[in-house]
């Protein structure tokens, strides 16, 4: 046993060059330390040179001393007990007891990625913000895309909205569009924002459900708000089940304030249009992705950055004014509603590309400090009450999360440009603020002058006239609260219309008070008649009385923006194809097929019974990215299956692969089966109902029309239920 143990002098690194990284001490002469030393002559100057753990022969403490062993703590005696002495290791272990920072009470789970945002028209004559001063013009940006229920830990895909967070690092300093994938909220009034949150959150009597909003206690309170149903649909759709950050939609929800060089202000929305167009998956997809790959999305997005296929977004705006905002239907200041793209079109203002992934996750995606109050001049605010609310509780999350008041001096949250301020001191101060004069006015500056003098370069607040009594109070204008839940609905696709009954279904069948079902399908009579009674129908439920809605229904015209599949790409870009690989397959058609695919921008994922790969009918292995058995098809766009020519090598026999088969069948996906595929789709009993989507792929025609076929839509007609 003794024998076994690493010792003191026995250690691997023993004799490793131990100073080899360490630079020479300086020889100029001047003592170390001494007031006349340069900081350049000593070294770094004060900034921190840290190695990547791998990179140095020898490991140093965080104060930077050489640390002999990091293998074996000290001890008194070969097997006695462990010393204070051992300064390393209690550093150490000091270090990572403290590793952990509180999560964001919202928007835990998250991932992001560097980019840079090219205004492609300038918007000088709207809003003098400097990133849309020309065509042409780049800001570096940062984002991070979210999930709000869930716990840091949690699965990527919950139905659940999406945040889609960006920092534009301008040369005015910093702007956070702190956006979500869906273009309306929940509630009207940030007040009531910790109670949403704790409705959706686990139960705090036991502690789950997490990341879902299938429980009682969000359904009882959305249901006992009637502002929250429009929110709601939303959620219920795909837009709450993405296939990737890539495809989907982002917001600015509120209506903001652009303000010009004359002072002149309009109103505006941003919108932010993937360029690959938007995808979701379906509900039992998700349901089985989050098992198979709880990293789904954070993965697909490291994916495509690191192979070069940057996600891109147009950026656009809808800008309108008083005039208009005064003959809406609807309250601009209401975040509960939207603006139909076919009232005011949608000007596309720029491109944003993502094309950096962090080097640290925690640097970065955890310690970015989004912050609503962050805009530069040229955009100012609205008067909605959740925007306002908002610009109160983001200064004071990040420091309960970062623990300083200096967290804006952390690289992925420091402003591009120069900071001139006298705030100082403080926990991790890391700047070295020059100067002898901390306050203002000073004449230390070498001008003998008084208070600086207000300039109209800085950020000037739009002076929109206020006028009124203080009253806690919900302006009249905000109280038609089924009309645009109305509206999205008659705007949806059958198939649409389908997903979302079933998720109101499956959401309040998990309720287990009958009383909350039924106070929500009856408010969900006063968004559709027919929607209401589906839903009661599939909960097995009499139809309750309709609620009184607080104003009336006002019909309004059909939006076809707002469906996804109404306005879904013909395309394959940027997606996946699972291709089951048996031994024996016909190695020119899958060459075939995996250049087709890679020349339509999709990516081929090659899956065999083993990960070591199949051989093919020319008697070369295909490497493996996955064994079957860890790739179900619920990771895939789309599947091919091209076996060998007896039977499939034994695929039919592999529950995996018959699962993968049965999964893409039930999931509408496009099917390609080459080989001797029929033993499998017997064995799936899938034999007799395949149908047009399920095509031949060996042939190059066969191939060509395959391929052709992925870029369109899932097989919807297809009769399953998923
Ligand atoms: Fe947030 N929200 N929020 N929110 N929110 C936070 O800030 C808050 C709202 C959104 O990736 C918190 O840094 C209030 C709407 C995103 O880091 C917190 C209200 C929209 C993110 C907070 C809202 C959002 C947050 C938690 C009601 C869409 C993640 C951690 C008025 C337009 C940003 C943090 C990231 C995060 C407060 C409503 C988007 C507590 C009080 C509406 C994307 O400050």
């Amino acid at each position: 046993m003794l024998a076994e143990r690493s010792l003191p002098g026995t250690h691997p690194r023993e004799g490793a060059p131990r100073m080899a990284t360490k630079k020479k001490a300086t020889t100029t002469g001047k003592a170390r330390g001494t007031a006349s030393a340069a900081p350049e002559e000593l070294g770094n100057g004060g900034e921190l040179h840290q190695l990547a753990g791998g990179d140095s022969p020898v490991m140093t403490t965080a104060h930077g001393a050489p640390v002999q062993d990091d293998n074996n703590s000290l001890r008194a005696g070969d097997r006695g007990p462990t010393l204070m002495a051992d300064h390393a290791f209690r550093e150490k272990i000091f270090h990572f007891d403290h590793e952990r920072i509180p999560e964001r009470v919202v928007h835990a789970r998250g991932y992001g990625a560097h980019g840079v945002f090219e205004c492609t028209e300038s918007l000088a004559d709207v809003t003098r913000a400097s990133v849309f001063a020309e065509a042409g013009k780049q800001t570096e940006t940062f984002v991070r895309f979210s999930t709000v229920a869930g716990n840091l830990g949690s699965f990527d895909l919950a139905r659940d909205v999406r945040g889609f967070a960006t920092k534009f690092y301008t040369d005015e300093g910093n702007w956070d569009l702190v956006g979500n994938n869906i273009p309306v909220f929940f509630i009207q009034d940030a007040v009531k924002f910790p109670d949403l949150v704790h409705s959706v959150k686990e139960e705090p009597d036991r502690g789950f459900p997490q990341a879902g909003s299938a429980h009682d206690t969000f359904w009882d309170f959305v249901s006992l708000m009637p502002e929250a149903t429009h929110m709601t649909l939303w959620t219920m759709s795909d837009r709450a089940i993405p296939r990737s950050f890539r495809m989907m939609e982002g917001f600015g929800v509120h209506t903001f304030r652009f303000v010009n060089d004359a002072g002149e202000s309009s109103f505006v929305k941003f919108h932010w249009k993937p360029v690959l167009g938007m995808q979701s998956v379906v509900w039992n997809e998700a349901v089985k992705i989050n098992g198979a790959d709880p990293d789904f999305h954070r993965r697909d997005l490291f994916d495509a950055i690191t192979a070069g296929d940057f996600p891109q977004w147009e950026l656009g705006v809808q800008v309108f004014d008083d005039a208009f905002a005064d003959e809406f239907d609807f309250d601009v200041l209401d975040a509960t509603k939207l603006i139909p793209e076919e009232l005011v079109p949608i000007r596309t203002v720029g491109t944003m590309t993502l094309n950096r992934v962090v080097d640290n996750v925690f640097a970065e995606i955890e310690q970015v400090a989004f912050m609503t109050q962050n805009v530069p001049p040229g955009i100012d605010f609205s008067n909605d009450p959740l925007l306002q609310g908002r610009n109160f509780s983001y200064l004071d999350t990040q420091l309960k999360r970062l623990g300083s008041t200096n967290f804006s001096q952390l690289p992925v949250n420091a402003p591009r440009c120069p900071v001139a301020h006298f705030q100082r001191d403080g926990h991790m101060q890391t700047s070295t603020q020059p100067g002898r004069a901390a306050y203002e006015p000073n004449s230390f500056t070498g001008d003998d002058r008084g208070p600086r003098e207000a300039g109209s370069d800085g950020h000037v607040p739009f002076p929109a006239p206020v006028e009124g009594e203080t009253r806690r109070i919900r302006a009249e204008s905000f109280r038609d609260h089924y009309s645009q839940g109305r509206q999205f609905w008659l705007s949806q696709t059958p198939v649409e219309q389908d997903h979302i009954v079933a998720a109101y279904v499956f959401e309040l069948g998990k309720c287990e008070v009958p009383a909350i079902r039924e106070r929500m399908v009856a408010n969900l009579r006063n968004v559709d008649e027919s929607l209401a009674g589906r839903v009661a129908d599939g909960l097995g439920m009499p139809l309750p009385a309709a609620s009184t809605p607080a104003a009336p229904v006002v019909e309004t015209e059909v939006s076809p923006a707002l469906s996804i599949l109404a306005n879904a790409k013909e395309t394959f870009e940027g997606r996946k194809l699972g291709l089951l690989v048996g031994d024996g397959a016909n190695a020119a058609a899958v060459k075939r097929l995996t250049k087709a695919v890679e020349k339509a921008g999709g990516v081929v994922e090659v899956i065999a019974a083993k990960v070591g790969g199949a051989t093919l009918s020319d008697g070369a292995t295909l490497e493996a990215k996955q064994a079957v058995a860890g790739a179900p098809s619920v990771l895939y766009d789309a599947v091919a299956i091209l076996a060998g020519p007896d039977g499939g090598s034994g695929l039919a026999d592999e529950p995996a692969a018959r699962d993968f088969l049965t999964d893409a069948f039930t999931h509408y996906k496009v099917i390609g089966l080459g080989g001797e595929t029929d033993a499998l789709v017997a064995a799936t009993g899938l034999d007799g109902k395949l149908d047009d989507a399920c095509l031949p792929v060996g042939t190059a025609a066969e191939t060509t029309a395959y391929v052709d076929r992925l870029a369109g839509p899932r097989h919807w007609d297809r009769s399953v239920t998923a």
